[in-house]
């Protein structure tokens, strides 16, 4: 109760932020984009995780709201880049299923790409497998929607969730995340490395990019780029910065 209250202040009292994590190819160590995290500085608790507040947000509706300031600030962040003349790059934003099935999303999305006057094909939403497993139908056709709009689409978390193959193929996506949880053990867990080399194979199969996340070490990047993916992110690359950071490496990347 306390943090359910406390949410729904923490946006005027400016207690939130987002923190972006760099992501790069893998073939020539380009920066490609960010990953938008959303954090929570609650006065008396401290910084609480979006795994803890999101699923409360989700429960008592507070998800749009939180969800579009998210949108909006980090789109407001592309546009002071793109003023800055710095080089363009993708913006992936978390969006929650709960968000993904409210029927505002694409025209929130449409307004504030408008008021920010950011390219779409420079944003990107991340979806989790869960989105698919209510309504497939529907997502489809919200799918097509967000696509007309220009936006590219990722499924994140990839592998630990319920994903239809025969849905995937329909599915208007732009890259398959490569959840964390397997590229922990990729040097050690012969599985694990087999889960991956499989997505990876599947991705270019289906015609799709790939990211790994939750890159740690050289040796796991470097297995990476053998085993043919495309992208990486991780504390190895680049922990999630704050936008004063995240100016200074695109700053250094021009
Ligand atoms: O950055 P961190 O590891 O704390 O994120 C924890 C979880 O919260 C992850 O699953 C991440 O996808 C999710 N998350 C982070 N930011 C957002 C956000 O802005 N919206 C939603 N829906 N989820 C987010
Ligand atoms: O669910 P999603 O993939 O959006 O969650 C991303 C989460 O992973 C964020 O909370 C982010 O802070 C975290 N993260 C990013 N890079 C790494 C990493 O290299 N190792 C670990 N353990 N977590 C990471
Ligand atoms: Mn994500
Ligand atoms: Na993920």
């Amino acid at each position: 109760l306390l943090l359910e209250n406390g949410l729904r202040q923490a946006i005027e009292r400016q207690q939130l932020s987002l923190v972006y994590q760099p992501q790069f190819t893998l073939a020539e160590y380009r920066l490609t984009g960010f990953e938008a995290l959303l954090r929570w500085q609650h006065p008396e608790l401290g910084m609480i995780s979006p795994a803890e507040f999101i699923p409360i947000a989700e429960k008592n509706g507070f998800i749009m709201p939180l969800g579009e300031w998210v949108l909006a600030t980090a789109l407001r962040q592309q546009a002071r880049w793109q003023q800055q003349g710095l080089p363009a790059t993708l913006m992936g934003v978390n969006v929650s299923a709960v968000q993904f099935r409210h029927p505002r999303l694409g025209e929130q999305i449409r307004m504030l790409l408008a008021a920010t006057e950011v390219p779409a094909q420079q944003l990107e939403l991340e979806l989790t497998e869960s989105v698919m497993m209510d309504n497939p139908q529907r997502t489809v056709a919200v799918m097509e929607q967000l696509n007309l709009l220009g936006i590219h689409l990722a499924l994140d978390d990839f592998g630990t969730g319920y994903s239809s193959l025969s849905y995937l193929k329909r599915l208007r996506l732009a890259r398959l995340k490569i959840d964390q949880s397997f590229v922990r053990d990729l040097l050690i867990d012969e599985e694990d490395r087999t889960i991956i080399g499989t997505i990876i194979s599947l991705a270019r199969n289906l015609g799709l990019q790939t990211i790994a996340e939750g890159v740690e070490s050289r040796e796991q990047l470097e297995m990476l780029r053998t085993m043919g993916c495309d992208q990486a992110q991780g504390y190895h690359l680049g922990r999630p910065l704050s936008a004063e950071q995240a100016t200074e490496l695109l700053l250094g990347r021009r």
